[in-house]
């Protein structure tokens, strides 16, 4: 079941990524820059779903909760009387909105209409919706729109143009599973999926953001429907998932943090902070303020924005454990903001100690594991003026020159002040001079693939658009580079083509040559998404990948790898 889905998924992002191209039009760019410079946005999973809560006929029902209706089957008359006990009468869009501000979060984006078909605004083409089906009875929208307005902060609907569980003709992943779903698709998308679309863009002023989801059964035809509206709209971002073959504005890797960014293309990762979107009241697995902390920095680090999601109960109420990690990230954004908001993506693919960003003539060095020595290595050609802690600007930090290399060198305090991510500030002289990653100028020699248009090529030109695959009945394949001289190796980088709910696997063995003989250096399963493996650096001049996939062809984006600096 999942498998078939992946297929779907695939076609669809592959489809749409075999037309991406690089589109940096002077209007194009003026459109995303507040987009680019905010990095951190806040997703609301909220409907009729969060009144299950993960629960149905005292049955907890496994997997992301806003699904509840298509994983337990429920039928259309059994699912609709929900939406009397979904009644937000805690809703409180400023404070949820102030919150979300004091987080460092700068744009919002809620779901409009998820799959459940359930609309949180008034629409006139459909009783299923807040203010005809649920005791609350107001649009929850406007007041959310209007909180946003007055802190500042933007705004985006989700909207699920394909799936809707709860009118005729809508799509469902997995099929229909009630008579009553069953229908003329191109009817439900001009009496439904367009009016509506219509509605949201044009009844809350000018909206910031459209997020469409999960392009099922979607045509460039029926995708076309569209495009009337969105003429109109030629400030609105969107992003991939409209289907057709329309590429959007954004790239969404979800729940995960792509390995290599997506060089020449606007992306965001969203991401849950337990399990779930939708609200599950015992899904309880939530992610440490750390690994928030992190995920941000890593994201911004590679040029993507994030996008962190909350579930708010069927009373209004966003769940503590979520308050207490954006206040974490809040709380850590205030002293080091200057590093994230308006940065672009770091200079240097690999630092063994974290992740950088940059502004200009000035890198931010985030600090992840302090170094045993305590000193930080920048490589680069450049000369420093001036190294200090965004925690403590007046106090300037040592540099040195490593004499092996020409690096600089800084010397970090004893103590840094924060063990989770502290910021150092660099700025340094002239135009930034880089040292090569040793992967730009060599191809890898492939034991096979699949025809030239995935071929090897596309493994080292860091582009994770493009892919390498096996010739189709292989199971097992090698990839080999050969550096001619000897290179020092301590970072591995593999990017894959799959979405982590199609549950792909590859094992994957690093190895050198030493003499006449391959020696490994690390192992790997993968999950379909990619992976980056650090260990002690190995000096050699050949280098090989030994790719595993025991259900088809393997196949890699990227293979990247990198020295200490
Ligand atoms: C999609 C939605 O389905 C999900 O509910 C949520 O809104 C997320 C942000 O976007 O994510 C998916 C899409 C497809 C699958 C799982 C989650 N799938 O095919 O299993």
């Amino acid at each position: 079941m999942k498998k078939i889905i992946g297929y779907i998924f695939l076609f669809v992002f592959a489809n749409s990524s075999i037309h991406a191209q690089l589109n940096d039009s002077t209007a194009e760019a003026k459109k995303m820059q507040w987009w680019k410079d905010a990095k951190f946005g806040m997703f609301i999973h909220w409907g009729v779903y969060s009144a299950l809560a993960g629960t149905y006929e005292g049955k907890k029902i496994p997997g992301i909760g806003e699904w509840i209706m298509n994983t337990a089957k429920i039928p259309i008359d059994k699912y609709k009387p929900y939406a009397k006990l979904f009644n937000p009468v805690k809703y409180n869009p400023e404070a949820w909105v102030k919150m979300a501000r004091n987080a460092g979060v700068k744009y919002i984006v809620i779901t409009s209409k998820h799959h459940d078909g359930f609309a949180l605004f008034d629409s006139k083409v459909t009783d299923w919706d807040i203010v005809d089906a649920s005791p609350y009875g107001k649009d929850l929208l406007k007041p959310l729109v209007a909180a946003c307005r007055k802190e500042g902060i933007r705004i985006g609907f989700y909207y699920s143009q394909a799936q809707d569980w709860n009118h005729p003709g809508g799509a469902a992943i997995n099929g229909h599973w009630d008579k009553a779903q069953d229908g003329d698709m191109d009817a439900y998308l001009d009496n439904i999926a367009v009016p509506q679309v219509r509605e949201i863009l044009s009844n809350y002023g000018n909206i910031d953001i459209l997020w469409w989801d999960t392009p099922k059964d979607m045509t460039k035809e029926r995708a076309e429907k569209f495009m009337p509206i969105l003429k109109q709209h030629p400030n609105l971002i969107t992003n991939n998932r409209l289907g057709g073959g329309f590429q959007g504005d954004t790239e969404t890797p979800e729940q995960f943090v792509p390995s290599t960014g997506f060089p020449g293309r606007n992306w965001e990762t969203c991401m849950t902070m337990n399990d779930t979107w939708g609200y599950k009241s015992y899904d309880s697995n939530w992610k440490s303020s750390k690994t928030l902390i992190r995920n941000l920095t890593e994201i911004v680090s590679k040029g993507g924005n994030f996008l962190l999601n909350v579930g708010p109960t069927a009373e209004g109420e966003i769940p503590k454990a979520s308050i207490t990690r954006l206040a974490a990230m809040g709380k850590w954004l205030n002293v080091n903001k200057e590093a994230i908001y308006g940065t672009t993506a770091s200079p240097f693919p690999y630092l063994s100690y974290g992740r950088c960003t940059r502004k200009g003539r000035k890198l931010y060095l985030h600090v992840f594991d302090y170094p045993a020595n305590g000193l930080l290595g920048v490589p680069m050609a450049n000369k420093i003026r001036e190294a200090y802690l965004l925690a403590d600007p007046t106090k300037r930090l040592l540099v040195t020159i490593n004499k092996a290399n020409q690096h600089s060198v800084i010397h970090l305090p004893k103590k840094i002040p924060d063990t989770i991510n502290t910021v150092v500030a660099v700025e340094f002289e002239g135009d930034l001079k880089i040292i090569p990653s040793p992967m730009e100028s060599v191809e890898a020699v492939v034991s096979s693939e699949n025809d030239a248009s995935e071929g090897a090529k596309n493994l080292t030109d860091g582009n994770r658009l493009t892919r390498w695959t096996a010739a189709k009945t292989d199971r097992n394949a090698s990839a080999t580079v050969d550096f001619k001289k000897q290179v020092a190796i301590s970072s591995l980088i593999v990017d894959e083509p799959w979405n982590p709910w199609e549950n792909k696997r590859q094992k994957i063995t690093l190895q050198y040559k030493s003499g006449e003989t391959w020696k490994t250096i690390t192992t790997t399963t993968t999950k379909g998404i990619g992976d980056q493996k650090n260990f002690k650096p190995v000096t050699a001049e050949f280098f090989r990948l030994l790719i595993e996939n025991k259900e088809e062809a393997p196949s890699l984006l990227e293979w990247q790898m990198y020295g200490p600096e």
